[in-house]
């Protein structure tokens, strides 16, 4: 077979945000496009030739055409072999656990994760490293840099290759195995959690849940595990069926988008859990009647309950949580005598910490929770670890979580989302309260002094490197934060995230209603950053 080598022109904006590359399938679908990020790839990380792969995707709009020309790709620039999901899916968590599983020298991932899919929506395209996350800094500026000198492509010219059947194809000097997407991810499962436990729990009559996959990848791994494997009904599964545009909704588990799961949860109509996932699997929305877990509160929950699973029973080292999801999981740290680390927002800050056996568990606000079995976050692990939880202690959702703020206090955490924002005046507005950051500390605003405020910087404690301006904090007596910074997984315009913190430990004020209780640091991060004047808004797009 032919390699042919393509001549292109660099396109400018290929700078990967926060996880790949993401923008509008018509992005994606302009001549070039993807094979000069994919280029871009090969040519940074020159492992690849003569390397293994995994390769896979979320199955939304454009996978399997993306998949069809990676793997040509791929061929033409030397890799040896690839693993790649049947019919071009897997979700991020599967493969992150394949490139693992396989000793591969790394993974590519099609996925813009929560976005919307479909023609008009979004694309994404990821690189994972040998050990099975995304790929560190260094090597994204890399593959960029890559991207504005790219000259020419290499592709190998050939028929489509039929991805829909498990084995082996032989592809020029490539050797490509299909195989089932789910049936690995799932022994890893049942490795980490007491499946029997979770069978008693799904047959004792006092149990029912539901979960939603939102037309999403995991649908098929959620009926493989809580209905083949732990009994659990077909009836408790919604939106199990993946739609290459995810039924034209938004697959993203938080309380707007996931609103149909929430309101079975809220009518005390016998639904005693629920959990929903998102577009590529990797984020989790736990719910119990009646009681939404915050995620922050989520990781706080696990690594405070740990000991009762299979997976962590002999305790675990370290926890880490990105600088914005409240600082729950700090207080159990304390308690446990572990170390915290605190990283900058995405998955790969966490990378190091996990290969170096600092840390376990890890987490951010964004309902995302893993742990060291892979370098990703996993939406249906922590849907698991909470069923195992429950199997384990026999209370309800609402009972754990209340118990746990009576024991480390109650961290009141909202995040509000400004969508839509023109680019240029959302970088103005964070580079004036940044310009401000200096002056804040010892100002009152009503009974709240602030006591430090900075543009958050990160050294990894692993490997020394430096990352800056990832999110002003502005910190304030007893335990209150504001942290504001700028999206980096949208592909429209720009999106603002405003996140607010209080503590309380007396338990006196633990039913307190969580907005009332936020609102007044609300208000001051209005104060301060003018959204209103500059952004002629008052209230967020999303509250989450
Ligand atoms: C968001 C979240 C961040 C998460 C990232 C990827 O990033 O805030 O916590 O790691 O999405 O999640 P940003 O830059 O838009 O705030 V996913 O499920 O895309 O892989
Ligand atoms: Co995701």
């Amino acid at each position: 077979m032919k390699i042919n080598t393509v001549i292109t022109h660099p396109f400018k904006d290929q700078r990967p945000g926060t996880s790949g590359l993401r923008k509008l399938v018509t992005v994606f679908q302009q001549p070039n496009y993807l094979e000069n990020f994919v280029q871009s790839i090969f040519d940074a990380v020159t492992e690849l030739r003569g390397g293994t792969l995994v390769i896979g995707g979320d199955g939304r709009y454009y996978n399997r055409e993306a998949i069809q020309i990676i793997l040509r790709m791929a061929a033409a620039n030397g890799v040896s072999k690839v693993w790649v999901g049947r019919g071009g899916l897997l979700s991020t968590p599967a493969a992150s656990h394949l490139i693992r599983k396989h000793n591969a020298s790394g993974g590519i991932i099609l996925s813009a994760s929560h976005n919307p899919g479909g023609p008009h929506g979004d694309f994404g395209i990821k690189y994972n490293a040998a050990n099975g996350g995304p790929a560190p800094e260094a090597v994204t500026n890399a593959i960029y840099a890559k991207s504005l000198e790219i000259y020419r492509y290499q592709i190998l010219d050939t028929q489509n290759i039929n991805l829909d059947q498990d084995g082996q194809i032989v592809l020029g000097e490539m050797l490509i195995e299909v195989l089932d997407p789910v049936q690995d991810y799932v022994e890893l499962m049942e490795h980490i959690f007491d499946f029997d436990a979770i069978h008693g729990l799904f047959n004792s009559g006092m149990f029912n849940m539901r979960f939603d996959a939102m037309h999403a990848i995991t649908g098929p791994y959620a009926e493989e595990l809580f209905v083949n494997h732990l009994g659990g009904n077909l009836d408790w599964l919604l939106n199990c069926v993946p739609q290459t545009d995810f039924n034209g909704c938004h697959p993203d588990p938080n309380l707007i988008h996931a609103h149909e799961i929430v309101s079975l949860t809220a009518n005390g109509d016998g639904v005693n859990f629920a959990a929903a996932s998102d577009g590529d699997g990797d984020r989790n929305m736990i719910l119990g009647r009646g009681m939404f877990v915050n995620p922050s509160d989520s990781l706080a929950i696990m690594a405070a309950n740990a000991h009762h699973i299979k997976g962590y029973r002999d305790g675990i080292k370290g926890v880490a949580r990105s600088m914005p999801t409240s600082r729950a999981v700090d207080k159990v740290a304390s308690a446990l005598g572990i170390d915290c680390y605190e990283t900058p927002t995405g998955w790969k800050y966490f990378g190091n910490l996990l290969d170096a056996g600092r840390i376990n568990l890890c987490g951010e606000e964004s309902f995302g929770s893993s742990s060291d079995h892979i370098r990703e976050k996993d939406g249906l692990w922590a849907v698991l670890f909470w069923l195992n939880l429950l199997a384990v202690r026999r209370q309800s959702v609402a009972n754990i979580v209340r118990e746990h703020w009576r024991r480390f206090g109650r961290n009141f955490y909202v995040r509000h989302d400004y969508e839509g924002l023109d680019l240029n005046i959302a970088q103005e507005l964070v580079a004036t309260v940044r310009s401000m950051l200096p002056s804040l500390p010892g100002q009152n605003f009503g009974p709240y002094q602030v006591v430090a405020a900075d543009d958050f910087a990160y050294q990894d404690p692993v490997d020394g490197s430096v990352t800056e301006k990832q999110g002003l904090r502005i910190i304030f007596a007893d335990e209150a934060r504001i942290i504001l910074r700028l999206s980096g997984t949208g592909t429209v315009g720009a999106t603002l995230r405003i996140y607010l913190e209080t503590y309380a430990s007396d338990p006196k004020r633990h039913a307190q209603d969580l907005h009332a209780e936020i609102q007044p640091l609300a208000d001051i991060a209005r104060h301060i950053t003018q959204l209103q004047q500059l952004l002629g808004r008052s209230t967020p797009d999303i509250i989450t």
